[in-house]
């Protein structure tokens, strides 16, 4: 595989995705890269649809993400939201003066028709994003979690009660009923490498892979497949990754993280902290590859994108040996 010619597909969610992506958009050809992303986030707010790891990937990419926050625009102001809660509207979906304009514009088109995969085309175009976003469905998915106090879509969960109630449960609305977006699974089959960004595999990952057809390709790529670990020492470093994945029957650790993608990954990328888990990760049949993780500096992205980098190298050797012995013994 010659690195500066290969296409990669990426499925990702939100923040860690964005920051990911960004660190491979700077050491391989951004229009080499296609992301599928997660819609199950998405939801309706003041008459508006909202598309958070859509945009948060597209704003990274575009260098206006907040960095502190992750999601919305950088030095955004919130003078309409201020303006909605003197209404006495529950606005607690925080939305950026700057960011309507996303969402009234994919609104727009929404209703006249146009699909969200279009949409998402335009948008990346407008603001000069060469890597290709697709959202992994033009049809309406969306997460739902059971707590003591009932279903809640992933928002309110996650927003509106700031990830407090017990989870009992996930639900992904409308995906067995909905259909990859166009381009989603030949994305898929003509990448040469594929990654699964560090993004919580029960939120994020998840949805994209319930989205009937989807988890099927994936299984059955000859290329390789490798997955970045979102937690760190078992824990997530923001949001409820592990706790999703215990609610799930997972453990929330290296080897839980390698359960959870079984058969579906060739390799796992996980932080030092939990060098301990190499063996179970091999055992497991996965190549485990130990590095820094956190992504807190441009460097670091781009050094966790190296390292993904190298494994797939790596693994590709492998993995095109592997399958020319199986045509020889055949
Ligand atoms: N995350 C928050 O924690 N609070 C918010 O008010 C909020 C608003 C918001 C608006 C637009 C957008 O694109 C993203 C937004 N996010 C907000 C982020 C989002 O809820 C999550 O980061 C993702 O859905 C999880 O991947």
């Amino acid at each position: 595989m010659e690195i500066h010619q290969a296409r990669f597909t990426v499925l990702a969610g939100g923040v860690g995705a964005a920051k990911f992506v960004d660190g491979l958009a700077r050491v391989v050809d951004p229009a080499h890269l296609t992301v599928i992303g997660n819609t199950a986030d998405d939801i309706e707010r003041h008459g508006l649809w909202i598309s958070p790891d859509l945009d948060t990937m597209m704003y990274t990419l575009a260098g206006i993400a907040d960095p502190e926050r992750g999601w919305g625009i950088a030095g955004d102001t919130f003078q309409a939201l201020a303006e909605l809660r003197r209404w006495g509207t529950a606005a607690w979906f925080q939305i950026g003066d700057r960011d309507l304009a996303t969402h009234l514009i994919r609104t727009t088109l929404r209703r006249e028709g146009r699909s969200l995969t279009e949409i998402t085309e335009r948008l990346c175009r407008h603001l000069f994003v060469r890597t290709r976003i697709l959202p992994v469905t033009d049809d309406v998915i969306w997460t739902e979690v059971s707590t003591p106090e009932g279903w809640m879509h992933f928002q309110e969960f996650f927003v509106r009660r700031a990830c407090a109630p017990e989870i009992l449960g996930v639900a992904y609305r409308g995906a067995e009923r909905s259909a990859p977006a166009r381009e989603v699974l030949v994305a898929l089959r003509e990448a040469d490498v594929v990654f699964i960004a560090p993004s919580n595999p029960v939120a994020s990952i998840g949805p994209i892979l319930s989205v009937p057809g989807v988890r099927e390709t994936l299984a059955d790529l000859r290329a390789p497949r490798i997955a970045i670990c979102p937690l760190i020492g078992g824990r997530s470093l923001k949001g409820p990754s592990d706790r999703m994945m215990r609610a799930l029957g997972f453990e929330s650790s290296v080897p839980g993280v390698a359960k959870f993608y079984r058969r579906l990954i060739d390799g796992l990328v996980f932080d030092r902290t939990d060098a301990a888990a190499q063996d179970a990760v091999r055992d497991a049949g996965i190549e485990p590859e130990i590095t820094d993780t956190l992504m807190s500096s441009v460097e670091q992205k781009m050094n966790l994108a190296r390292t993904a980098l190298r494994v797939a190298e790596r693994m590709h050797g492998h993995k095109h040996r592997h399958s020319r012995q199986e045509s020889i013994r055949c």
